[in-house]
């Protein structure tokens, strides 16, 4: 059994888990470097300098751009807010970037190793007992430059019916309270709906639909406001492995130090569940979402 069953409970019981040193130092120390190659690699060139943001702040019109969109089966790179004036990058490309993604985790065979090619993952997987066949999609490099990611639940984007999302959070260096550790509200997957979900616009770009009533999506979000002062910083060391429940509240605050944040993350989804043609992501013929356990 790769997780005891007191781990177990505390998954159910707060939405998340922290496995300490799941990922061996040389390999997070190989993920990390293939992370900067891939930033040195990066050719402005070919970019249309589109940002991105997740998020109820999410509504901004670059986010649904076909560079976006097309990212499922490439390793493409975000910007930062602010990283860009007039067409022009306002600082060095590998302080401009937040998000290299989504398809790390095929196309890259470091990350595929830790991801797809990993004995110990498939353990993981079985021994939670949280899908029966699930699949993996949507891999992403955060570099977490100063930028804040609001508080949210994965199943928003991973959306499947019924809701099946687990995240898979790897830190690739010290993650602590100045440079924007994660934090959750734990058990908030037992009383969170997911409220919306991130969709593709019939009329083109990406956008959100709800899937309660705004009286519900007004007090849930109440509620979760009110817990503000009841989420629980989870500082990491290089290695560290975090289970994220597609319905558990979790944000990260502003970096606010002169370290870089490195983290690999990546989502499992299970096979079974209604995956639409509404996600931003879909699986293409060349490549589908590849199973974990086979
Ligand atoms: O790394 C971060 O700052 C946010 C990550 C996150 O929300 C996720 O991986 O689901
Ligand atoms: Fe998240």
């Amino acid at each position: 059994m790769m997780i005891t069953t007191s781990q177990k409970e505390q998954f159910h019981r707060d939405g998340y888990l922290v496995l300490r040193g799941f990922v061996p130092p040389g390999d997070v120390e190989t993920l990390l470097a293939r992370s900067k190659a891939l930033l040195q690699d990066f050719k402005l060139e070919d970019h249309p300098l589109t940002r991105f943001t997740t998020g109820d702040e999410g509504g901004n019109g670059h986010i649904g751009d076909a560079y976006f969109l097309e990212s499922g089966d490439k390793i493409r790179y975000f910007l930062e807010e602010d990283a860009v004036a007039d067409g022009q990058l306002t600082r060095p490309k590998n302080m401009a970037v937040n998000k290299i993604g989504h398809a790390l985790h095929e196309l890259d065979p470091a990350f595929r190793k830790v991801t797809l090619e990993n004995d110990r993952m498939r353990d993981l997987v079985r021994s939670l007992q949280f899908h029966r066949d699930p699949v993996a999609l949507q891999s992403m490099v955060i570099t977490k430059q100063p930028q804040i990611v609001g508080e949210h639940n994965d199943s928003i984007n991973q959306y499947t019916d019924p809701p099946s999302a687990l995240g898979f959070w790897i830190a690739l260096e010290k993650c602590t309270a100045s440079n924007g550790a994660l934090s959750f509200l734990p058990g908030s997957h037992l009383t969170t709906p997911i409220t919306k979900r991130f969709v593709r616009l019939p009329g083109g770009g990406t956008g959100f639909e709800p899937l309660v009533s705004q009286e519900l999506a007004a007090q849930v979000a109440a509620r979760s406001k009110a817990a503000s002062d009841s989420y629980v910083l989870e500082t990491c060391e290089p290695g560290d492995l975090v289970l994220i429940h597609g319905s558990v509240l979790h944000k990260s605050e502003r970096n606010t130090s002169d370290k870089t944040r490195f983290a690999y993350t990546f989502h499992m989804i299970e096979s079974g569940a209604t995956y639409d043609g509404k996600n931003w992501l879909q699986p293409t013929p060349t490549m589908p979402f590849s199973r974990i356990l086979v």
